[in-house]
């Protein structure tokens, strides 16, 4: 087999199925990765939503028999709305980051990678494939780094010179020997933007993220948001792009190329007071085809109500009202009752006083007490 001809065919079909970039890499272990991996643990520097097992994250050969190289691919999505809805008083809105903007990138990567699947397998049928879109094991930034997809940014972020780091990544194991492209050079340089941008100051320093301290991941825990970063959320529903949009490499950069991936204003900016006590089917209904809709509606309607409270939105106090004293999950009742003082006024103190009556959980009372201190 000739695999310099096949691996220039795959090139040329890969643009016709919409794939934006390609890259391939060898199959040997991640050794670099596997010390950062140890590293984040120890320092308690990850989110919990990778693959808990280091050595298949970094070593090819333990989820698959005898590899011998990865094809990795990238997809751009768009960084604007062409028909922006805008918020105003009494109508305000969140955000959705932009990796959530469209139908799900994981439906879309899949669909990408199995009918490249179907191309190799079509000149080569004794080929084998173990594909994956970020649930897989391996580590999707490193594979595309180590396949000269893009550089890995101070923000993290794999950052590629045609489309900035606005693309999403996958990659499939193979059993081909493909002859393997050479990483990037990194292009940041002495700029330090995404690291002074940072709210929280998760980047704890170029290319290290302390991830629970990251907007992204914050957006999307269940329990309590910690205190300390409430005030750092804005309007923020899902994901943070901070250090994606205030990043040079992507000034100007706004791919519009799937149809799939093109954002419904009131799905990834919704208005804020509706979604308190949206019901499970008219959440599906309006979020489920993205992927910010993954972990449930729960932590999209508090942070609703940290949004709701950035504003300082007082027409919302009713609806914010009824979740404090009706809402059957305590998170809600306690994120209402802070949101409440932070909106103030007579009517919120009157509402919080009330609340303490009869509220049995303690963190919620904690949460009504320390609202009623701050309105004294
Ligand atoms: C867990 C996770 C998160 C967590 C933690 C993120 C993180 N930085 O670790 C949270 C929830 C915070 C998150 C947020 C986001 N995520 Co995320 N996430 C993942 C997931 C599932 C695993 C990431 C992981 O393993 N992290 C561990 C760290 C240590 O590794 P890494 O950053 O992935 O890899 C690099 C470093 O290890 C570095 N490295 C290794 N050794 C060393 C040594 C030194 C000295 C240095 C400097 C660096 C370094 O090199 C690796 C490759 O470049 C991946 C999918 C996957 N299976 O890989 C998606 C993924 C990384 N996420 C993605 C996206 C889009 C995002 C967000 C932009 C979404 C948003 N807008 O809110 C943010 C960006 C936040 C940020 N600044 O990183 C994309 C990235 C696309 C891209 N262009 O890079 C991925 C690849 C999903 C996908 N398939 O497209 N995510
Ligand atoms: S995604 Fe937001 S919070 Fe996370 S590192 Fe980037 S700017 Fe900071
Ligand atoms: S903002 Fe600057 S330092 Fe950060 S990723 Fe972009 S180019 Fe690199």
């Amino acid at each position: 087999m000739d695999y310099t001809a096949l691996k220039k065919e795959i090139i040329e079909y890969s643009r016709e199925i919409g794939i934006d970039k390609i890259g391939f890499a060898s199959a040997a272990p991640f050794t670099e990765l596997k010390n950062r991996l140890l590293r984040q643990q120890e320092l308690n520097y990850q989110s919990g939503f990778e693959e808990k097992d280091i050595n298949k994250r970094v070593d090819p050969a333990l989820i698959f028999d005898r590899p011998r190289s990865i094809i990795a691919i990238a997809l751009a999505y768009p960084s604007k709305m062409k028909d922006s809805v805008k918020g105003k008083k009494g109508e305000r809105r969140g955000i959705f980051c932009r990796a959530s903007w469209g139908e799900d990138y994981h439906v879309v990567l899949r669909d990408r990678l199995s009918k490249l699947e179907d191309f190799i397998t079509s000149k080569v049928p004794e080929a084998r494939f173990r594909s994956m879109v970020d649930t897989g094991e391996l580590a999707d930034r490193a594979v595309a780094e180590r396949a000269g997809i893009g550089w890995n940014g101070k923000n993290c972020s794999i950052i590629t010179p045609e489309f900035g780091s606005y693309v999403y990544l996958g990659e499939m194991i193979t059993n081909l020997p493909f002859e393997p492209d050479q990483p990037l050079e990194n292009q940041c340089g002495t700029c330090t933007k995404c690291l002074d941008a940072c709210p929280t100051g998760a980047l704890v320093q170029g290319g290290q993220l302390n991830a629970k301290r990251c907007i992204a991941f914050l957006t999307q825990t269940k329990d309590f948001m910690p205190v300390e970063f409430r005030e750092k959320l804005g309007n923020r529903l899902y994901g943070c792009d901070t250090c994606q949009t205030v990043c040079p490499e992507n000034k100007g950069i706004d791919f519009h190329l799937h149809e799939e991936m093109e954002p419904d204003g009131e799905a990834v900016k919704p208005l804020l007071q509706p979604l308190i006590h949206m019901s499970n089917k008219e959440f599906k209904q309006q979020f489920g085809r993205m992927s910010g809709s993954w972990r449930g509606k729960k932590p999209i309607q508090r942070n609703a109500m940290i949004a709701l409270a950035h504003f300082k939105e007082e027409e919302a106090l009713p609806v914010l009202i009824e979740a404090l004293h009706k809402d059957i999950r305590p998170v809600m009742r306690g994120t209402a009752a802070w949101s409440i003082a932070k909106i103030g006024g007579e009517k919120a103190r009157e509402a919080l006083l009330q609340a303490k009556e009869k509220e049995v959980e303690p963190q919620v009372i904690q949460e009504i007490e320390r609202g009623i201190a701050a309105l004294k």
